[in-house]
């Protein structure tokens, strides 16, 4: 399942870096821009779901752009074709198709693929987490105050707007934070010790499933609100000392709701 995710992630990946038209962020005020990028996205789901559907035909599939279909095997594909949509538009590199392969709830493997990154990270459940064939280790313990947390802003005006001010209590408690734009990123950014921590409300299980996993099989701990998996109300991955702190602190501060 491994090769096969990689394999679709990799091609997926092509696709989105090599038919991106190159004046697609020059034009991006423009309505037209916005359904080049609708079209790359169903395009490269469509490519994702014909590998799966070619190779693990008895599975199920949940994807982003609606390819969904029930499977009899137990196993479910989950499936976000293109994370970091704006980023895509912009011409901005921090983008990445995300698959992850599930069973019974559990996430068994996930691949990220970052092209304009040239990075491929990928994990097994219990098998540990890699950048290209590099094992990822999160970052060791600091204070809250050291700590660079990234997080994300909902598309919605009244969810943003809340966000700011929950940022806005958190920033001087932190290093700093950082928005990159696409949550299956960040969460392998976690993995690579490139971030001590990040939180975003509003996550639909394909932003999360994969990077979930690399983050977790990197020695992070995720999680939704106190006691809860990661979820739509709240995701939160960090190194295992910021964990608690942080998510304790979204909670109180109301970071899962306006
Ligand atoms: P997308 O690029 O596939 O839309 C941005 O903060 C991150 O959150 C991206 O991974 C983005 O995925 C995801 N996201 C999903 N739904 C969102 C929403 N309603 N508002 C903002 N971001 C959303
Ligand atoms: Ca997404």
């Amino acid at each position: 399942m491994l090769a096969i995710a990689r394999e679709a992630a990799r091609r997926a990946g092509v696709l989105l870096r090599d038919g991106r038209p190159a004046d697609l962020g020059v034009k991006a005020t423009k309505s037209s821009p916005i359904d080049v990028v609708t079209e790359m996205d169903i395009a490269a789901e469509k490519l994702i779901t014909g590998y799966l559907a070619e190779h693990r035909p008895e599975d199920g599939i949940l994807g982003e752009e609606g390819g969904s279909r029930t499977g009899t095997s137990g196993v479910r594909w989950v499936i976000d074709p293109l994370d970091g949509t704006v980023n895509y538009l912009y011409g901005l590199p921090t983008w990445a198709v995300s698959i992850a392969a599930e069973r019974d709830g559990e996430t068994l493997v996930g691949v990220v693929e970052a092209p304009m990154r040239g990075e491929t990270f990928h994990a097994v459940r219990g098998g540990g987490a890699y950048l290209g064939e590099h094992r990822l280790a999160c970052r060791g313990a600091a204070p809250m105050e050291q700590c660079l947390v990234s997080t994300g802003f909902n598309y919605v005006t009244t969810v943003r707007t809340h966000q700011a001010e929950v940022a806005r209590q958190l920033i001087p408690r932190l290093r700093d934070i950082r928005r990159g734009g696409s949550a299956a990123v960040d969460l392998c950014d976690v993995a690579a010790g490139r971030l001590d921590g990040y939180y975003e409300r509003g996550l639909n299980p394909w932003d999360l499933a994969a990077g979930d996993l690399i983050a977790r099989e990197a020695g992070a701990l995720t999680g939704g609100r106190p006691g809860e998996r990661p979820a739509y109300d709240l995701t939160v991955a960090a190194t295992p000392t910021l964990f608690e702190q942080l998510r304790g602190l979204l909670d109180e501060l109301g970071a899962w709701h306006d």
